[in-house]
């Protein structure tokens, strides 16, 4: 009796911090405020009405106080490609953060980490694995017309995008 009542009170004290921990870390949808979801605990505004070129979808970002999406987990974008499909939005490619505008080949997301190439995250254009466009393109983008791994897209096409509100 005594001993289960020791039980209980640590039981509490475990839910008790639990939830604390729980209102402290950006992982719960509601400090994502509409329209940004809860993706893998990330903030994101899934976009397919806009399209428009890699800096206009920052600024476009920039109106809801969010920028593109830094996509540096593989679990992130295997969320985001599931969540694509199931809201039927596979009929665009989406703009994300990364680009080699500022030095050819040097990839780097808007806040100026470095994007980690190569598999699982880049897809390939016959043996080729992306980025495949040299100076020409300098953007990423989530292709639709391949899986939605990214892709080097110029940067002037008009695409939709994922904002991504930071917490
Ligand atoms: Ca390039």
């Amino acid at each position: 009796m005594k001993s289960s009542a020791v039980f209980v009170l640590l039981a509490a004290v475990f839910w008790g911090s639990d939830g604390v921990t729980e209102a402290a870390s950006p992982v719960k949808n509601d400090v994502c405020t509409h329209p940004f979801v809860d993706i893998n605990g990330r903030c994101l505004f899934i976009n397919n009405f806009a399209q428009m070129d890699w800096d206009a979808a920052r600024t476009f970002c920039g109106g809801f106080q969010s920028d593109l999406v830094t996509l540096d987990e593989a679990n992130l974008l295997a969320d985001i490609v599931d969540f694509i499909n199931k809201e039927g939005l596979t009929e665009r490619s989406y703009w994300i953060g990364g680009s080699d505008q500022a030095l050819e080949g040097e990839w780097t997301w808007t806040d100026g980490t470095s994007v980690r190439m190569g598999t699982p995250t880049w897809g390939a254009d016959g043996q080729s694995q992306h980025p495949t466009g040299g100076n020409d393109e300098n953007c990423v983008g989530l292709d639709k017309d391949n899986f939605f791994f990214f892709n080097d897209f110029s940067c002037s096409s008009e695409i939709s995008l994922i904002c991504e509100l930071k917490l």
